[in-house]
């Protein structure tokens, strides 16, 4: 028997960065349990956090890069799989150009120090208009709103949960997703405090969630109709003197155009359109505002819809409005350890958010953050013409099953000249690759999780080293994207890693060393490399970054201060304290103030307002939910995740259910404009009349795809954000 040891890491599953306990045995995981002695998490830990062991042990992790030999795959050299990737992908990039290779980012990128620092080596490396990624079916509608009226895309309000009085929360079910956009690891017991000191939690949902469950007051909300909810509860906070910016006001622009704006959007007409009553909104507008703390919360639900940006732009007007944004206990920007956009550049001011500066070739579809809407992917891979796709590079994604019309999309893909995937399994979207590189276990690298404390309700550093050494054979992810930068570069397969990794360290130092709001701002460059060359990869760069960082030792000038060996002293992590007041110095708008109406949002309440007028005439609507045991397409294959509640199954009314003749256990035909796909129903009245929900992330025999119910055009018109919620499906029995 090998000897037992234990090692603590943080979870790299989700964004509530839980700190867990791991027991090993020589490699092998045998039990998780939660860190109790980590300084965020506390010991909480959720199913997935232990389904680690499986996972490690899945015999179908791919553990050896595999090349397509006709319709099979079969194992290959690292050095013959590259050489395949480079003789694959140069041709296409010599003979049509750097557009004609697309790129998508999924998911587990931003979970990973490899994909959050590398994969933009790579983004920049390869220059393509065609680079997508999950965002743009999950919140670019936040991200746009935030860049509008802050300054930056990562200039998202945070709830401060811990010390609110009252939470509005709509479309997010934290006690199935533990949190999003919302770094708060235990959000249920979070949740639950909030409410034993008397605090009130309302939750807008179109199904009764276990969040609504465990909520003081849940009302249904027809699906895409949060815009015109949330515009009834700005119109009264107007029409009944209740709005308070208080010391925001001298940093805010805008707030007379807004009231202008919402002047139509009068509780009882909004009332109509989102089956929420006008005396409740007018009730929840005065709630808000005479709280001591309030803060208003949006999430999935509210981006992944028809009107995704106005709504999440609205959730923070109401927090500008009753003076509750960047307030204890209301919604506060985050201070990241590491650095982000809101602690790089000018303090106070900045270039804000462009759009559109290109589009995409056949819709013509503008670009956001540099990238393009997901839901034209598969147009541009089979509409030929100069420009067209026909090289593909995935990065832990699965678009065939999280993106729209699945269907399409995977015939797309199957009729590329080349595509290339760093992934772990083969499933329905690397099933199309040339070659598939994996990653290595990711209990063998170091974690830190640069893109969650971006987005914490408390001040957090936390890094974990390997906690086993890297598999024979294995090759690092970081490696990884860098050999692939190197061949769309033009450098060859067999480029020099370390020289390549040593550049880019070198401009990340760079760039926090002419950072003018870094406390180590003009250090000496050659003394600062010093302090850092031994290092490499992603280890170095979150060493520089942490170094250079708003608590940074700032090259020696702040001996206390935080740099990657402070936290290697303390596993359990460092807690710099809770949330501060950051306005003005926060913002990055060319003015330097909150723009509360910025010029693309308010032009796009035309589109709201059109669509006052139509009516449902009885027509269902398609919406998604999450499952506590589920991790967006993968992880469903896990005995532990699997059966019991988590199913894929159709809720639907029981109303409905009578209406359509569909029975409860039975196989249902659900059809949109996009396509068709049976399910077995499932009725309960826990999903509000003329609504079906559908979990998404399913594929093979234990589901169907729901993606494929999702029309490419269905998009938020401004941020180009799939609409996947509020889809008009049919529903017959089969
Ligand atoms: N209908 C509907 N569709 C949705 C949503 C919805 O609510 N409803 N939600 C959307 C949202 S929020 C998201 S984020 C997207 C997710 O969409 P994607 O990011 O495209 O899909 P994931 O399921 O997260 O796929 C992750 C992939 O990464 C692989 N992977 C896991 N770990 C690693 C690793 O360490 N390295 C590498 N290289 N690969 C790894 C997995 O095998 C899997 O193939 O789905 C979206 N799609
Ligand atoms: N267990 C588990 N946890 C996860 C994931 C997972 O797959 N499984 N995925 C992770 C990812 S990538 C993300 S982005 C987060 C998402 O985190 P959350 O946003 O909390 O995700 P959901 O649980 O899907 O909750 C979305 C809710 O929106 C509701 N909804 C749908 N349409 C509308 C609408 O029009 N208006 C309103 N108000 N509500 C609506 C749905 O009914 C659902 O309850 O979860 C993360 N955590
Ligand atoms: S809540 Fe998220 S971070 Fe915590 S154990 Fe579960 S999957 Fe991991
Ligand atoms: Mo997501």
């Amino acid at each position: 028997m090998p000897e037992q040891r234990t090692a603590i890491r943080t979870c790299p599953l989700c964004e509530a960065t839980c700190g867990l306990e791991l027991t090993i045995e020589g490699r092998e995981l045998v039990r998780v349990r939660g860190d109790k002695e980590d300084v965020f998490s506390h010991g909480y830990l959720c199913p997935k956090g232990v389904a680690l062991t499986e996972l490690e042990s899945d015999p179908n992790i791919l553990r050896t890069p595999l090349v397509r030999e006709g319709d099979e795959f079969r194992e290959a050299t690292w050095d013959e799989a590259f050489e395949r990737v480079d003789a694959g992908l140069r041709p296409i990039l010599d003979q049509h150009g750097r557009d004609a290779v697309g790129l998508y980012l999924g998911n587990p990128n931003v979970h990973n120090l490899a994909g959050s620092l590398y994969g933009r080596v790579l983004i920049k490396a390869l220059s393509t208009k065609n680079f997508f990624s999950a965002t743009s079916v999950d919140q670019m509608p936040k991200q746009l709103s935030s860049g509008l009226m802050f300054g930056t895309g990562i200039s998202i309000p945070i709830p401060d949960i811990d010390r609110t009085d009252y939470m509005l929360m709509l479309g997010a079910n934290p006690f199935a997703s533990n949190g999003s956009l919302f770094t708060a690891p235990d959000l249920p017991g979070r949740i639950r405090s909030l409410r034993r000191r008397g605090g009130k939690l309302v939750v807008i949902d179109p199904r009764r969630t276990q969040t609504a469950k465990e909520a003081d007051e849940h009302h249904f909300i027809v699906p895409g109709t949060d815009a015109q909810f949330l515009f009834g509860i700005v119109n009264s906070l107007f029409a009944n003197d209740l709005t308070k910016p208080g010391a925001l006001l001298e940093h805010t622009n805008g707030i007379e155009e807004v009231r202008e704006l919402a002047k139509e959007f009068t509780p009882a007409r909004v009332a109509e359109i989102c089956g929420i009553g006008d005396d409740i909104i007018e009730r929840l507008a005065r709630e808000i505002a005479v709280a001591n703390r309030a803060v208003v919360y949006g999430r999935i639900g509210t981006c992944t819809q028809e009107f995704g940006t106005i709504a999440s732009w609205l959730v923070d007007v109401i927090n500008v409005l009753t003076g509750n944004l960047d307030r204890v206990g209301g919604a506060m920007f985050t201070t990241p350890a590491a650095g982000g956009p809101t602690t790089h550049g000018k303090p106070g001011i900045g270039r804000g958010v462009k759009i559109g500066r290109h589009r995409s070739r056949v819709r013509g579809l503008a670009e956001v953050f540099s990238e393009l809407p997901v839901a034209c992917l598969a147009e541009e891979i089979l509409t030929p013409g100069h420009g067209q796709i026909r090289g593909f590079i995935s990065l832990a994604g699965n678009p065939v099953v999280s993106t729209p019309d699945s269907e399409r999309l995977d015939l797309a893909l199957a009729g590329l000249d080349f595509m290339v995937s760093v992934d772990i399994y083969i499933n329905p979207t690397t099933r199309h690759a040339d070659v598939i590189l994996p990653a290595e276990s990711a209990l063998s690298r170091g974690h830190y999780d640069y893109a969650f404390y971006l987005l914490s309700c408390r001040n957090i550093a936390n890094y974990s080293p390997p906690s086993v050494p890297l598999a024979d054979g294995a090759m690092p992810e970081w490696e990884i994207l860098l050999r692939l930068a190197a061949i769309v570069a033009g450098q060859g397969p067999h480029a020099d890693v370390a020289a390549f990794d040593e550049m880019v360290a070198r401009d990340v130092l760079q760039r926090g060393l002419t950072n003018p709001s870094s406390p180590a701002f003009g250090a000496d460059a050659d003394l600062a490399w010093k302090e850092v060359a031994d290092r490499t990869g992603p280890e170095r760069l979150i060493d520089i970054m942490l170094r250079t960082g708003p608590f940074g030792e700032a090259f020696g000038r702040k001996p206390d201060g935080l740099s990657l060996a402070v936290l290697e002293a303390n596993p359990h992590g460092i807690d710099l304290g809770p949330l501060v007041p950051r306005i003005p110095e926060v913002l990055r708008t060319p003015t330097g103030k909150i723009e509360l109406a910025p010029e693309p949002i308010a032009a796009d309440i035309e589109r709201l307002r059109a669509s006052m007028t139509r009516r449902r005439n009885g027509g269902m609507v398609l919406v998604g939910r999450r499952q506590l045991r589920s991790n967006n397409s993968w992880m469903h294959t896990l005995p532990m995740l699997s059966g019991g509640t988590n199913t894929c199954t159709m809720h639907i009314h029981p109303h409905d259910a009578e209406r359509f003749g569909v029975k409860d256990g039975e196989l249902a035909s659900v059809t949109s404009s996009a396509g068709s796909i049976g399910v077995v129903a499932e009725i309960t009245d826990a999903v509000m009349p003329g609504v079906v929900s559908i979990p998404h992330g399913w594929s093979g025999e234990k589901g169907e795809i729901s993606n494929v119910l999702a029309p490419a055009d269905l998009i938020d018109a401004l941020s180009g954000n799939a609409v996947l919620n509020g889809i008009p499906v049919t529903v017959e029995p089969v």
